[in-house]
């Protein structure tokens, strides 16, 4: 009897040695096995963690003020010469198979500005504000609330739904080099939900289901060769604490970046504020469940403020360990809808301050990223 009960005491710690030690072994690598490229980048990206923060900006290349569809052409590099070290993309669109997405630009094009970017030794994020399946509208439609619910396992919309889910899967997979490598992107679906603007948002699902969409999407796309994606879970600002961030966080296992969507508007002191409180959640979510931190869209529309980028972001960014921060776009057909400077913008000059301050890293500060 006492054998016995040595032997399973005996089993049982072993048994929790080895979990231990299969948890200890996943910090600081990805959720989930990775392309060369890919695993090196999120090596790369927790190296440079702390030491600098890379910044991004969305539609970086595709366009800008006053202009569209130039060669080479990007309002961040014309302010200080060089490329953002992160650039993103959306994928709104393809789940219908659009030939453009919902920003007016072609899924061929954001095909080749990713191949572009990795080739520079640049970063590339993707987002998707993709259309609700229930009612035909756009993402911001919230007028009904049993979207998500239709979509998992088990709804009337699943199957369709996993169609939707196979043309972002055939997008990535077909996002190659001239030598057939898949590019390594950050893919962050499902984004900005504790807000509920979105018909995934918090009061639009509830925090199983939303769990289950997260689940569900990183299970096909992994199934289906996406081992070239990075995921990244990112929330608006309304957490409070870790516990409020945490409440709809799907799994350790199929997220491998932690992030969130801060934008300044009227009141400074309350973006200064969410941007501390948020960063200090972040950072210690990212500490305990190894993982990278970001602020994945953030920004001040038109920028009024001349001195926002080193009297604003600067200080926030320096004080937290963050791989990257980046600003959402140029728009080019919507007056006064840009993150950016170009130049002659008012916060042109505090920009390239901006560039030129060691910590901030951009797509020249990179030294082979994928190896
Ligand atoms: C929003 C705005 C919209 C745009 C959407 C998706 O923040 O910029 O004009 O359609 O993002 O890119």
């Amino acid at each position: 009897m006492n054998k016995l009960f040595t032997v399973i005491t005996l089993a049982c710690s072993l048994l929790l040695a080895s979990s231990a030690m299969a948890q200890d072994c996943c910090m600081n690598v990805p959720a989930a096995k990775l392309t060369k490229e890919a695993a090196a980048l999120v090596k790369n990206m927790t190296k440079t963690q702390g030491k600098g923060c890379m910044f991004g900006h969305h539609d970086d290349t595709v366009y800008g003020i006053g202009w569209e569809n130039e060669e080479g052409r990007s309002d961040v590099k014309s302010v200080c010469g060089d490329y953002p070290a992160v650039i993103s993309f959306d994928l709104g669109g393809i789940e219908q198979g659009n030939a453009n997405n919902l920003d007016g630009v072609a899924f061929d094009k954001i095909r080749d500005e990713i191949v572009k970017q990795y080739n520079r030794g640049g970063v590339v994020s993707l987002s998707w504000h993709l259309r609700n399946i229930t009612t035909g509208g756009d993402a911001w439609d919230t007028s009904d609330s049993t979207v998500v619910k239709a979509i998992i396992p088990g709804g009337a919309k699943h199957k369709l739904f996993m169609q939707w889910l196979s043309r972002v899967s055939d997008f990535l997979n077909s996002v190659k080099t001239k030598k057939g490598v898949k590019v390594p992107v950050i893919f962050r679906p499902w984004h900005e939900h504790t807000g509920s603007w979105f018909w995934w948002g918090q009061k639009l699902c509830s925090a199983d289901d939303y769990k289950t969409l997260w689940r569900m999407t990183v299970k096909y796309l992994r199934e289906h060769g996406g081992n070239q994606l990075i995921f990244a879970y990112s929330s608006g600002v309304e957490p409070q604490n870790e516990a409020d961030y945490l409440e709809r966080y799907p799994g350790d296992d199929c997220v491998d970046l932690v992030g969130f969507d801060a934008y300044e508007y009227e009141s400074h002191k309350d973006f200064v504020d969410n941007l501390d409180r948020m960063l200090r959640i972040v950072d210690g979510v990212g500490q305990k469940r190894q993982k990278l931190v970001a602020l994945t869209e953030a920004g001040y529309e038109a920028l009024p403020d001349s001195l926002w980028w080193t009297g604003t972001l600067l200080p926030a960014l320096k004080k937290y360990r963050l791989v990257y921060a980046l600003v959402w776009r140029n728009a080019r057909e919507k007056k006064n809808h840009y993150y950016a400077p170009y130049p002659g913008q008012k916060s042109a000059a505090d920009f390239v301050t901006f560039y030129k301050d060691p910590y901030t890293l951009f797509v020249s500060d990179l030294k082979n990223m994928y190896k």
